[in-house]
């Protein structure tokens, strides 16, 4: 059996899948896509993967895309490589379904807004030191349409009230999880599920360093406090040890990992 990984930094959609690979003791290649230098969408990565994002697993040959569907398909797997705490996946229907229910929740109303202001901040400076013409060239690489208009939105800058909609969601999330973990220790119930793990990598783990306006140590304590138990782990602290690129100069928003 042979498991590949291609990610980029240990941050969001590549830290997602990341974690339970390590959380279930599976040894895996770890192939590193630089996203710096648009590897993503070369021809090489695009054969591997035709949407040209990361993060991609490659289990004796079948690809398997989105992070979500790569937990999910992990669980399905390889149900008997499980972290002491518990699966990854509740075996009972209901956790299973809080557990996608918080699932659903982070991808639809909580990583599209916080990578908003990701690539306001980190890529747009990326996309604004290409050259124009140069610039033009990259963005018809890149196969996903919506992709395509994000890299130039970067370039040209997200509108204030964009951004704004986007504080707006995440301050609501932030309150959302806080109100849940005065009901349960993690996100679906009693234990550390694959719900935690989404939130802490697109979200938990850098939000006071991202939006410092937003008082979180005072107002969200009980996610602050959350955020360290999963931090703690020692499958999680491996995880934000790998390989990081990050331009220096740029290093500073994404937190202290
Ligand atoms: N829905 C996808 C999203 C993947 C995604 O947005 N990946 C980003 C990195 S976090 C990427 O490859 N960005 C580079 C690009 O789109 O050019 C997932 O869950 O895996």
């Amino acid at each position: 059996m042979t498991l590949k990984y291609y990610h980029a930094e240990p941050l969001a959609n590549s830290l997602k899948s990341m974690v339970p690979l390590k959380e279930k003791g599976l040894a895996y290649a770890s192939i590193y896509v630089d996203l710096h230098k648009f590897e993503q969408h070369q021809p090489w990565f695009v054969a591997i993967n035709p949407e040209g994002q990361v993060p991609v697993l490659d289990h004796d040959g079948v690809i398997i895309t989105h992070t979500t569907v790569i937990n999910e398909y992990l669980e399905d797997a390889f149900p008997d490589d499980q972290p002491a705490s518990g699966p990854l996946r509740p075996k009972d229907p209901v956790g299973a379904a809080r557990m996608r229910y918080w699932n659903k929740f982070i991808d639809e109303h909580v990583m599209n807004f916080v990578s908003m202001h990701g690539w306001h901040r980190l890529v747009g400076v990326i996309a604004r030191n290409i050259e124009s013409g140069e610039f033009e060239k990259l963005l018809a690489h890149i196969p996903l349409p919506d992709q395509r208009k994000k890299w130039a939105t970067a370039r040209s800058g997200f509108s204030e009230s964009d951004l704004q909609n986007a504080t707006d969601k995440i301050e609501y999330a932030l309150a959302k999880i806080e109100a849940q973990l005065g009901e349960t220790a993690w996100l679906a119930g009693d234990t550390y599920t694959l719900a935690d793990i989404n939130f802490f990598s697109h979200c938990g783990a850098m939000v006071e360093r991202m939006f410092p306006e937003m008082a979180v140590a005072t107002r969200f304590p009980r996610l602050v406090d959350w955020r360290e138990r999963v931090k703690a782990r020692p499958a999680v602290a491996e995880a934000l040890k790998s390989e990081d690129r990050t331009a220096p100069g740029l290093r500073t928003w994404s937190g202290d990992r």
